[in-house]
């Protein structure tokens, strides 16, 4: 047992094992200073919020507040650990700016009122635009961070009862490209992979993915893995220098854009090696042969030209995937943010599928989730799916949840698949759409190329509604504010990306008159008469636990079944994997055992699309694949990033994270530990660029693309040449000036980004664009990067090293 800082040392303490092993546990315990563990008066239970992995913990209570968390040891995904931002994270919920009371815009001012003239506002509106313009004028768009409760019954009230199709979560930027490459690999969503698989495996392929800040517990259990006996081999496919790519066995930086050249230069390389399990081919899959026949010329000499990656490098990774005996890839937004986002991420599945490496321990595939709770919004229909992974395409799908609805199935919109969010705005901006209800999500900050989104958003003829539980810059722009209750005060579940389901229990009250979000949703629905075709209330419950039972009942013998959980089931031990029902009491470690998937055309949730077109396939069309109950091999051309470098633009600018941040840190930049270890923008640029311009740390440079400019500080970074990297956090509610750059000038990454998106899951591009670079006044300091992370400076001794020192002290207790 001892203490340490955790903003120092993010991933801790090293407890070393073996493959096979198990991972050893390790408690991180933080409450807030000068308390110790006999001042708390209660422990509740719950997950981690700010990122995907959910790490289990308890939250510390004393007087009604939340005075800190400790990781829960019994639970099968963390075995105790907790990341800095969650270690730090809670005391967001106790700023003294949250939203505590409704507001409403008169006279062009937001001014607090009360929730009955709130909502009266809200369900006024709506129901005057239903009755003018009809449902297709009205539009949710929510998030990946409140509770499958919540997105149940969102989607229930958008799809069953208002009967619009445009309904969609900010997932669409964050892990859409997952659902959309595990329905064209395996027809449904469902992540085949466990996180054990770390356990076992003796390769581990990252792509595109910088678990390292980003779900940093997996790190640590990854490093644990490459402390003890038998370690891993690692394979990195990113541009910059992540901890992920220092600790790897061959790290391959492509050029933005560039992933699928790279992805089939590595297949090509697997099959004429002749890497192959024929047998699980020819029992489990189809489509081998299409792929042979377009990788056939996309040798590592092609690729290396087309990435500027070496080509041994190249060969070097096609022989560790090829020689593997247990196999774990993970994928993330190098991948999914990116013009062709599902066609590289269906690659990765295919390496698992031709090398027979599926559905065994250690043979994992993570189509990585991103935010907390993105897998239910998935699951519950809340974002351009529909509920229980239910195929819109499929007249009985749509008429079994009719049934459990108790609606008429044309009461539910299935002309199309659900409207995504890049068209919602686009509709937004034609005047079709005139009400858009956001939850849990800062599109003014998060959506690409914010000068047209401010404007979209800022519209008279729009009526916005933005539930949150900050001022942030997308609710200072709302006609309604609605505050919200969030994590440790309300009750609900969600679910990681590895499946695993986990309930997180009120601890205290909400703040002033904030309100759990599925009690707004709920008053809303009753204020706008829903009902069902038997006049009956059309959402039948009216707590947490009643959704949950709603739920179960639309899962039921669905791929994600959740008949066979509880509550009380879930309070006590271990978080629990679905599928859970009568034939899996437990939980299900692994789906995809003995390759057998969910393709069938009866029961898929998805006939596939042309991945070049986003087009989706005829029912006939999959049926002529014959894909009954086999995975299907889906190739893909390469094609070139839509931006490419110009002589005015002669750099690829790519966006992403910072481990000490969360988003657009309406939560971490109100924690000093972690705002002070990120405490501003950055841009990193490698040393071969820095050195031929004659630039160093800390110089105030320019980034600008067509569509905006942002002055940032340089980090001299281990990225690769001719490339840049903007964190994307830093928006405007904690600069001078409010909600929107000042004088044309941005610190937001998203003033640069494009409006495109991927074909086939309608991802955003937030991680290349054309952008030039120029100085606009030499360093007075260094830049405020941190030095513990990816945006490591090359240089020693330019920085000082970022640390938290003793108000950052964390408890570790290790139990060997
Ligand atoms: N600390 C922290 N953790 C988080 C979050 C957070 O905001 N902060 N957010 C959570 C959410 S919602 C998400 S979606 C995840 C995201 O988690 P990640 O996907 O791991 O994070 P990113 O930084 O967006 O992108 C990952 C890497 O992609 C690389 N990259 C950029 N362009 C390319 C490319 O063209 N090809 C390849 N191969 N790589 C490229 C970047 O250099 C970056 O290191 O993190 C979750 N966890
Ligand atoms: N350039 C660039 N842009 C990106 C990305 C990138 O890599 N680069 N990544 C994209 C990705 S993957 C993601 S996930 C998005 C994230 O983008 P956003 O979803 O816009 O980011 P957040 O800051 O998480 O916004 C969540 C909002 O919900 C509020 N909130 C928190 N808890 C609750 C709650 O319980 N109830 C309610 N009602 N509100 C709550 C928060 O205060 C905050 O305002 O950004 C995307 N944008
Ligand atoms: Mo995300």
């Amino acid at each position: 047992m001892g203490t340490i800082d955790r903003i120092a040392e993010p991933w801790g303490t090293r407890t070393p094992y073996a493959r096979g092993a198990s991972w050893p546990v390790r408690v991180d315990t933080r409450l807030d200073e000068g308390l110790s563990e006999a001042d708390v008066d209660t422990w509740v239970q719950s997950a981690t919020t700010l990122h995907s992995n959910g790490d289990a913990l308890d939250i510390a209570v004393k007087d009604g507040r939340i005075v800190g968390v400790r990781g829960r040891a019994v639970d099968r995904v963390n075995h105790g650990r907790l990341g800095p931002k969650d270690l730090y994270g809670y005391q967001a919920n106790n700023s003294p700016d949250r939203l505590t009371v409704p507001l409403i815009r008169r006279d062009g001012k937001l001014v607090e009122t009360d929730w009955d003239t709130a909502m009266t506002a809200v369900a006024g509106r709506t129901k005057e635009l239903l009755a003018e313009r009809g449902p297709s004028s009205i539009g949710f768009y929510t998030t990946g961070q409140l509770f499958l409760e919540e997105y149940y019954t969102l989607a229930l009230i958008g799809h069953g009862g208002i009967g619009t199709n445009h309904l969609d979560g900010n997932t669409r930027l964050c892990t859409a490209t997952a659902a959309a490459a595990l329905k064209e690999s395996f027809a449904s969503d469902g992540q085949p992979g466990s996180y054990t698989d770390i356990d076992e495996a003796d390769v581990i392929a990252l792509y595109g993915h910088n678990v390292a800040e980003t779900q940093s517990v997996l790190w640590s259990r990854i490093l644990d893995r490459l402390a003890g006996p038998n370690p891993p081999k690692l394979i990195c496919v990113d541009p910059r220098r992540t901890p992920v790519a220092a600790a790897a066995t061959v790290h391959l930086a492509p050029k933005p854009g560039t992933n699928v050249a790279l992805m089939n230069a590595l297949l090509h390389e697997i099959i004429a090696n002749d890497w192959v399990d024929h047998e699980y081919v020819d029992a489990h899959t189809v489509g081998f042969d299409e792929l042979d026949k377009q990788v056939a010329d996309c040798d590592p000499e092609w690729a290396a030209g087309i990435c500027d990656v070496p080509v041994e490098d190249l060969r070097a990774a096609a022989r560790i995937l090829g020689e593997a005996e247990r196999l774990v890839s993970t994928v993330l937004q190098g991948f999914y943010q990116s013009h062709q986002a599902t066609a590289a991420a269906v690659q990765v599945n295919n390496v698992h599928l031709i090398r027979g490496m599926l559905g065994e321990p250690g043979c994992g595939i993570l189509q990585m989730n991103g935010q907390p709770t993105a897998q239910n919004t998935r699951e519950c229909g809340a974002d351009g799916d529909l509920p229980g992974f239910r195929n819109w395409a499929n007249d009985q799908h749509i008429e079994d949840l009719a049934r459990v609805w108790n609606v008429e199935p044309t009461q539910i919109p299935h002309y199309s698949e659900p409207t995504h969010l890049m068209q919602m705005m686009r509709y937004v901006e034609d005047g079709s759409i005139r009400f858009l209800y956001v939850s849990g999500t800062n599109p003014a900050v998060s959506l690409p190329e914010l000068g047209r989104i401010r404007e979209i958003l800022a519209q008279e003829r729009l009526f916005l509604v933005v539930q949150d539980i900050f001022l942030s810059e997308t609710a200072q722009l709302a006609d309604v504010v609605l505050p919200a209750a969030t994590w440790g005060e309300k009750t609900g579940t969600f679910t990681n990306a590895d499946r695993t389901v986990h309930l997180s229990e009120k601890a205290v009250d909400p703040p002033g008159q904030a309100r759990p979000d599925l009690d707004i949703f709920i008053d809303y629905a009753q204020r706008l008469g829903l009902s069902d075709k038997d006049g009956e209330p059309l959402v039948k419950w009216s707590d947490p636990e009643g959704a949950f039972e709603g739920w179960k009942a639309c899962s039921a013998g669905r791929p994600c079944d959740y008949s066979g959980l509880t509550y009380d089931k879930l309070r006590g031990g271990s978080g629990i994997q679905w599928p859970c029902n009568e034939k899996h009491p437990a939980g299900t470690e692994r789906i995809y055992r003995n390759g057998e998937f969910w393709s069938s055309p009866e029961y898929c949730e998805s006939y596939g699309k042309d991945l070049v077109t986003g087009a989706p396939l005829e029912p006939v069309e999959y049926k002529a694949m014959n894909p009954d109950g086999r995975a299907v091999i889906k190739a893909a051309e390469y094609v070139p990033p839509h931006e490419p470098p110009t002589d005015e633009y002669p750099y690829l600018l790519t966006t992403g994270r910072t481990l000490y941040h969360f988003h657009t840190r309406t939560k971490t930049g109100r924690v000093p530990q972690l705002q002070n270890a990120a405490p501003d923008v950055w841009v990193e640029m490698s040393a071969y660029d820095a050195e031929r311009h004659g630039w160093g740390e800390g110089d105030l440079l320019r980034v600008s693309t067509t569509r905006g400019n942002v002055e940032a500080r340089l980090r001299v970074s281990g990225i690769r040449r001719s490339t840049l990297f903007l964190p994307f956090h830093y928006g405007y509610w904690d600069a001078p000036g409010g909600h929107a750059p000042a004088g044309g000038v941005g610190r937001a990454a998203n003033e640069l980004t494009i409006t495109d998106w991927d074909p086939s899951s309608k991802q955003p591009l937030f991680k290349s664009a054309a952008a030039r670079v120029e100085r606009i006044s030499v360093a007075d300091g260094p830049s405020p990067a941190p030095t513990t992370t990816g945006s490591k400076p090359v240089a020693s001794g330019v920085a000082p090293d970022t640390r938290g020192g003793a108000a950052a002290a964390v408890l570790e207790e290790v139990v060997r």
